[in-house]
């Protein structure tokens, strides 16, 4: 699961992506390819869970990012075309806005209205096809005609795609058509060192203008410089600014959310670990995400809830209170379980 940060030129993306992966990655500014990296996901429940069971190592869960070019305003065809192509691939979308000296709103409706338009392009071009086939009397043609018709429809009316009701079946239509405006999408108003904290005119803007959108707003330049400190010197400039943590954290646990992932823990002495699932993963798909062994050989996960862990103290308190819980292959994991998978194979 991708998530791509989207926006005009020039607005603070390719600076956010050096925030979020902490540097790790050689970036390309400006350029035409994307930058592909991952974040690591601050987590407050690792934290303690690794004060309750102290290991060697904590390793945070990770989320993928996709730092994308910027939509050239006015013209330019080809470069838009490839832009928008880099945008169909991710599963969700991150638009950042330029919040210290652009009025943040109208560049929230701009790219929205960018990626209705492109939409409706393939949309129209699809729907022709699929009249031919449906009268043609293939299949599954009939259903799709339904879907693009009712997607069509939406367009016209300047409406994302996600705001329309689709059954299961009309979803996985939509997918395979790559729809920009069918992705989940949330606003990263990028304020100016200045108006961190206070917040800005076009942060207020962005939110005015965000509906259902989740907005969190960063400076992007002061994130990218406290990631490249080290942890002493990170607390020192937090402190000298007046923050108490690094903004970053709190838009990686909003992509993750936008990314409809959720999280277990797996806890011992040599590491606690968090890892990332979609929302509702069977117990073997969750021992999937560890090692596809673990999912091959799933006999079983013995599990409690971290909070049990944070009200119990230990694993023998949680499991004397009758917490320690053996759930098998139906199991769907719950955020915040901590996990010990038998397997055999
Ligand atoms: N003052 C201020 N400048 C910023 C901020 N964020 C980014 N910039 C500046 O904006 C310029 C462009 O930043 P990038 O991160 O390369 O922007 P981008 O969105 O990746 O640009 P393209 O990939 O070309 O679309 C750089 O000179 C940044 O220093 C910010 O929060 N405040
Ligand atoms: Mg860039």
């Amino acid at each position: 699961m991708e998530c791509g940060l989207i926006g005009m030129q020039g607005v603070g993306k390719t600076t956010l992506f050096q925030a979020l992966t902490a540097h790790a990655v050689p970036v390309q500014a400006g350029g035409m390819k994307p930058n592909l990296g991952i974040a690591p996901m601050p987590d407050a429940r690792l934290e303690r869970i690794a004060e309750f069971i102290p290991p060697e190592k904590v390793i945070p869960a990770t989320v993928q990012i996709v730092d994308i070019p910027g939509v050239p305003s006015g013209g330019g065809a080809s470069s838009l075309n490839q832009v928008l192509a880099h945008i169909r691939s991710v599963d969700a979308l991150a638009q950042v806005v330029n919040c210290w000296n652009g009025d943040g709103g109208s560049e929230v409706e701009s790219m929205r209205a960018e990626l209705i338009l492109a939409d409706l392009v393939v949309a129209e071009g699809a729907i022709d096809r699929a009249r031919r086939a449906a009268r043609g009397g293939e299949a599954d043609a009939k259903l799709r005609l339904a879907v693009l018709e009712q997607t069509v429809a939406l367009l016209e009316d300047e409406q994302p795609v996600r705001s329309g009701k689709w059954a299961e079946a009309e979803a996985a239509v939509l997918k395979s058509y790559g729809f920009m405006t069918a992705k989940p999408v949330m606003l990263v108003a990028n304020v100016d060192e200045e108006d961190v904290g206070s917040g800005s005119a076009a942060a207020a803007s962005v939110q005015k203008v965000a509906g259902s959108e989740p907005v969190v707003t960063v400076c992007a330049t002061i994130e990218s410089e406290i990631a490249e400190l080290d942890e002493s010197d990170r607390a020192d400039m937090l402190a000298s600014m007046g923050i108490e943590r690094p903004a970053i954290g709190v838009l990686a646990a909003a992509i993750n959310e936008l990314l409809g992932l959720s999280t277990f823990y797996t806890a011992g002495e040599k590491e606690v670990r968090a890892w990332s699932i979609p929302h509702g993963a069977s117990a073997p798909e969750a021992a999937g995400a560890i090692h596809s062994d673990l999912q091959r050989g799933f006999i079983r996960a013995e599990c409690y809830h971290c909070d049990d862990l944070f009200e119990l103290g230990d694993e023998k308190a949680i499991k004397e209170a009758g917490k320690l819980r053996s759930e098998g292959k139906g199991y769907s994991m719950q955020d915040g379980d901590v996990v010990h998978f038998l397997f055999n194979v």
